[in-house]
């Protein structure tokens, strides 16, 4: 008997068919985040990154075209088994050669060749709206800024954004998510807190009063609690963004990044909450160390206990999953690959839980058996199915794939 048909026995004997799991966990779309591949910077600006995001590290070899990004993203794909689907941002608009339109102008041609790309590889497409990086940020406020010139350019780029949505997700048959965050806030202690939010609310409002349909764009509101330079305050507060989207819930949903909370706060016990009240939630799905640090995922225990509950509140196909980390002091291909790899290890293992067994020990008081079945359940052969599902994918197994990572480094990156 090989390790597959031997580990295979042991989940039959939890109930788990295995088999099942890997042909489901195949088909779950994960939307992994162009901005990976060139630490956030896009095609239509030369400025640095700002906006209460910041990446460090000056690894060789980013990408700084389309051409170039693409590439590398084929790459990262060709190393990860599994379902993908492609995250933009608006900063990646793509233009003729001297062609330059502003965000409040942009339109779906702008992201043909990205459609192009993402239908040959059979993948749908999520979009973001950029509000960072640009002169329009009047005194770090995009959205909630006092000025209405500032406000009203923003809301047009929103509403842009929507068009070009739709348009993803008609091309390409699979509904957009549509992600809406800006780094709104302040430094030091405001004299205002609900005016910057009322202004929010209602230009978040205007933005989806651009007409669309909500079976095919999905736009989301996430939160922050801080970020770099707006550390004593954001617009975009937990409970603003929960109690927006409640009130809006026929057109927006509630996006929850696990970077965005206090560090004692876990998403994995929000998910559960917002499944009660919303029939779908979107995620992004980061590692913070300390702060919203945005480190490439891993396989630690807040990234299962994310998995765990989606799977056991049988809220696959009610999550949008997207992943959300920037490193920039390694190399971006591996950065990709490890963080994706990790998410589908992650959701292998919350499909390889015996979940109504622990939760009846639950329901029947009976906590120590049911802490005893937790333990012994972290000690079940996963590996050997995450090596068949690599093998069934045609992906490559752990331990076999970066040196084909370390050629393309040696072969293009480092040529760049
Ligand atoms: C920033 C947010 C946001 C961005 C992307 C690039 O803290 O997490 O989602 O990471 O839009
Ligand atoms: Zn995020």
């Amino acid at each position: 008997m090989n390790r597959y048909q031997s580990a295979k026995e042991i989940y039959a004997a939890y109930g788990i068919d295995t088999d099942a799991v890997l042909d489901r966990l195949a088909s779950i779309p994960v939307s992994l985040h162009c901005w990976q591949g060139d630490d956030v910077i896009g095609f239509d600006h030369d400025g640095p990154l700002n906006g209460g995001i910041q990446t460090t590290g000056n690894y060789p070899g980013k990408a700084t075209t389309p051409e170039q990004l693409m590439a590398d993203i084929d790459k990262a794909i060709s190393l990860c088994p599994g379902k993908k689907k492609l995250n933009l941002h608006a900063c990646y608009a793509i233009f003729e050669e001297g062609e330059l339109v502003d965000r409040d102008k942009l339109e779906p041609k702008h992201f043909k060749k990205w459609v192009d790309f993402a239908k040959e590889r059979g993948m749908g497409i999520d979009f973001n709206p950029t509000f960072f990086s640009h002169p329009m940020q009047k005194h770090g406020l995009t959205l909630s800024s006092p000025d209405p010139d500032v406000r009203a350019f923003w809301i047009e780029h929103g509403k842009a954004c929507i068009r070009i949505s739709e348009y993803f997700a008609r091309e390409t048959g699979i509904p957009c998510v549509m992600n809406i965050w800006t780094g709104d806030g302040f430094k030091d202690v405001p004299a205002d807190r609900m005016g910057p939010r009322a202004r929010y609310k209602q230009s978040i409002e205007a933005i989806l009063s651009e007409p669309f349909d909500f079976d095919l764009v999905k736009p989301c509101v996430e939160s922050k609690v801080f970020g770099i330079g707006v550390e004593a305050y954001t617009a975009g507060s937990a409970e603003f963004t929960l109690s927006f989207a409640a009130e809006h819930k026929d057109k927006c949903l509630p996006l929850m990044d696990n970077g965005h909370y206090h560090p004692t706060e876990v998403v994995s016990d929000k998910i559960p909450a917002l499944l009660c009240f919303f029939d779908e939630i979107a995620l992004h799905i980061t590692r913070g160390i300390r702060w919203d640090s945005d480190h490439v995922l891993l396989l630690d225990d807040e990234t299962k206990e994310m998995a765990k509950e989606i799977v056991r509140c049988d809220a696959i196909d009610r999550t949008y999953m997207a992943l959300d980390y920037f490193d920039a002091s390694i190399n971006r291909i591996a950065a990709w690959t490890v963080g994706f790899r990790t998410w589908q290890k992650a959701l292998l293992g919350a499909m390889l839980t015996p979940h109504k067994a622990l939760a009846a020990l639950q329901d029947e008081g009976r906590f120590t058996e049911l802490m005893i079945m937790q333990e012994d359940v972290k000690m079940l052969p996963l590996g050997d199915i995450w090596n068949e599902y690599c093998a069934r994918t045609g992906a490559p197994a752990d331990g076999e794939w970066f040196a084909t990572v370390k050629q393309y480094e040696n072969d293009v990156l480092l040529k760049r």
